[in-house]
């Protein structure tokens, strides 16, 4: 296959002398190159674990900023064993995951509160992605959460989301989800799935253009990307299994973990041709 590509990358490259794409690539974490662990312990058979045990939270950022002006992005999580306190509605469990893209102070360093913070409170000029599985009343915690399992929209480092939407099936079921954020530069879309199948429709779709995103960024075009997890007195295992990046937006977005033998030429950074060949087999 490597020798059918040469001709064709040769032709982009000569054609698009400018437009490298971006490419961030982990099927797994057994490299954490290129990410600095905040709280979160070396990963485990390819996996991070963000947040296990009672009142515990972890982030993990990439330590170079990226292009965020437009974006496809693809995760796989799980969120297994729940159990301690309950909330309101009588589901224990807890807090769930967050995908952060940031221009904190902090920079990689950045970490967020416990809890309903799901270790992104508080990080500053900054857009979350929340999957939240325990109900924090909007009377007595700082989060507005519309029930236990939910996925919700967050700005500037706070949990009274912008927008939510509930989730049917158990975010913590222990089975694995995949997630696929797409920023084509005026609407980001959510979509999940557990079979791995990337579904038509948006789970969220939040209008945001690229003046409002740097807004919330703090001005900044480019952001470091990566999740956080959190818990209380109830708690569930946050694992991250796989994150891939691209900084073009795909319009029918990743369409799954790349096989290794198409990795390897996108991670040499080969760009758009290798994208395109790596949408083609995936
Ligand atoms: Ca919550
Ligand atoms: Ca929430």
């Amino acid at each position: 296959m490597f020798a059918r590509l040469v001709p064709l990358l040769g032709v982009v490259a000569a054609a698009l002398p400018v437009a490298r794409t971006q490419t961030l690539l982990f099927p797994n974490f057994n490299s954490t190159t290129g990410l600095q662990l905040n709280s979160v312990s070396a990963p485990s058979g390819g996996i991070l674990t963000l947040a296990d045990t009672g009142r515990d939270r972890g982030a993990v950022f990439t330590t170079a900023q990226y292009s965020v002006a437009q974006f496809s992005a693809l995760f796989e999580f799980v969120i297994a064993n729940p159990s301690g306190s309950t909330d309101s509605t009588g589901i224990n469990g807890a807090d769930g995951i967050a995908f952060v893209i940031q221009s904190d102070a902090r920079g990689a360093g950045a970490l967020g509160s416990f809890k309903e913070g799901l270790g992104y409170g508080g990080i500053n000029n900054s857009l979350a992605i929340e999957f939240d599985t325990f109900k924090n009343d909007a009377n007595s915690e700082t989060a507005n959460d519309p029930n236990s399992n939910h996925v919700g929209i967050n700005l500037g480092g706070s949990v009274n989301s912008a927008l939510t939407a509930t989730i049917g099936t158990r975010l913590d079921n222990g089975q694995k989800w995949t997630a696929w954020v797409d920023y084509n530069g005026s609407v980001m879309e959510l979509r999940m799935s557990q079979d791995g199948i990337r579904p038509s429709e948006a789970t969220l779709s939040y209008s945001i253009d690229t003046t409002a995103l740097a807004a919330a960024l703090g001005g900044a075009t480019q952001a470091y990307l990566g999740f956080s997890a959190a818990t209380g007195s109830a708690t569930a295992d946050h694992q991250l299994l796989s994150f891939v990046f691209s900084d073009t937006y795909l319009a029918n977005g990743i369409a799954a973990v790349p096989e290794p033998s198409t990795y390897a030429l996108l991670a040499l950074g080969l760009g758009l041709a290798g994208l395109g060949v790596w949408r083609r087999r995936g």
